[in-house]
């Protein structure tokens, strides 16, 4: 009910950070991309397998003289996955503790989505991905999120040896949305969602291109070829983009959305590092992920504040310039100069510049680990805040969902969704 929006605003309105006022607004009215990397980890980030460079595209895309690039950027998705970083990307509101907040809430609850925002403000809105409509709940939550066109596997032409896994083949699928890309009014907001770089990563010999890595472990060596083809296929919708014109009118914005090889594998991982073995703190943060945003207004470089998938958000808003000083949101922009840096993961652990604790045990920035009862009461403090703002994130972020609330509250320059007004070809036939 009301009485707990009001402690989610109050919460909300603590951690809100100050718009920085060199960026506030920069990108106001450019068309915004935002280019999801599946299963895309920060380490494959001029990685080299075998003296041979991974993802060369994607790599000269982060270190572009124009490209604002995050190095201390972590995915917080649970068991939603691909779903939990969509709807911590577009509504800065967590996933659940199990399953996936975008099937079991997505058609029913109310929300105060990035492309809703849009819509309002005279943006075509639009995502695309290779796979059935239905997969994850997306043909129903993205009217929930004021998504205008939804091109699911149904408008893409299809052959035997189009897919692979879970959809079309990243090149194929990304050569046919250039056409409904072309199609839509300016400015326009679209997500673009691959996933050919997914579990198992099994590639057709034809697209192989890179040896696999030879770690011995099956699950793992496969990773790379996949995200090799992923990056390939990445360099030609660049290309692609330069010769449209629309690279020098957009925004683009690229990241990972989760592991490609989970903390199952420690041994594996630790033969693809390089080293002898790897700890739970070393593990931790091989949960970053790329985030890099890209427009040829930005000045490029590599930041390195602590954040997440939680924060893209506010920071797309501030850059947009899109009011948002009364938002729900529970990320706040990473692009604030003094932002809370502590990053939540979804079961409670937390990272942050100095301490991060996971489990029961809590490390220092070098991945030491610290006993607890020789902390000053000072760092014991800290620690303590760190775990009550990571609970409180998770918790209010669970209420709002599982309780619906948003529908009590709409911020002042928005209005609320009819989602009725939304009709995609897959799911309405
Ligand atoms: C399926 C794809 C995969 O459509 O997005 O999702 P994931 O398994 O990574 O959550
Ligand atoms: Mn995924």
């Amino acid at each position: 009910n009301s009485s707990d929006v009001d402690k989610v605003l109050d919460f909300v309105n603590k951690n809100r950070s100050q718009p920085n006022v060199s960026y506030y607004g920069k990108e106001k009215g450019k068309n915004v991309f935002i280019f999801h990397l599946e299963s895309f980890q920060q380490f494959l980030i001029n990685y080299k397998s075998d003296g041979e460079e991974v993802t060369p595209n994607i790599n000269r895309f982060y270190a572009d003289q124009h490209t604002m690039s995050f190095d201390n950027f972590f995915n917080q998705v649970g068991q939603g996955k691909t779903s939990d970083a969509e709807t911590m990307l577009e509504t800065s509101l967590y996933g659940l503790p199990s399953g996936s907040s975008m099937t079991s809430y997505g058609s029913s609850n109310t929300y105060q989505a990035l492309p809703a925002f849009l819509d309002q403000r005279g943006y075509a809105t639009a995502s695309m991905h290779g796979d059935v409509g239905s997969f994850w709940n997306r043909d129903n939550t993205y009217k929930s999120w004021g998504y205008q066109y939804f091109f699911d596997s149904a408008y893409f032409d299809d052959k035997d040896d189009y897919n692979n896994g879970y959809g079309m083949k990243d090149k194929i699928f990304l050569k046919q949305s250039a056409k409904y890309l072309e199609q839509l009014p300016q400015p326009f907001y679209a997500k673009i969602i691959t996933v050919t770089n997914h579990y198992p990563y099994d590639l057709d010999k034809q697209n192989q291109s890179i040896a696999k890595t030879k770690t011995g472990d099956k699950t793992v060596d496969g990773y790379v070829q996949t995200a090799h083809y992923l990056d390939q296929a990445f360099g030609e919708f660049i290309n692609y983009l330069k010769k449209s014109g629309l690279y020098d009118d957009s925004m683009i914005v690229a990241y990972g959305d989760h592991y490609g090889i989970s903390n199952n594998h420690p041994k594996a991982l630790a033969k693809l590092l390089g080293k002898k073995s790897v700890s739970k703190y070393d593990l931790a943060m091989l949960e970053k992920v790329p985030f890099m945003i890209h427009s040829n207004n930005l000045q490029g470089g590599v930041n390195h504040t602590y954040g997440g998938e939680i924060d893209v958000m506010p920071t797309l808003m501030d850059l947009l310039g899109i009011k948002d000083d009364d938002t729900i949101q529970l990320g706040n922009d990473l692009l604030s100069t003094n932002r809370n840096q502590t990053v939540a993961f979804r079961n409670g652990d937390f990272v942050s510049p100095d301490l991060s604790k996971l489990g029961s045990k809590v490390y220092d920035n070098q991945g030491k680990k610290i006993d607890t009862k020789k902390l000053t009461a000072q760092q014991k403090q800290i620690l303590k805040e760190q775990q009550d703002h990571t609970d409180k994130s998770l918790s209010m972020s669970d209420k709002i969902t599982t309780g619906d609330l948003l529908r009590f509250y709409t911020p002042q320059d928005f209005n609320k969704v009819d989602k009725s007004q939304y009709k995609y070809k897959y799911s309405d036939g």
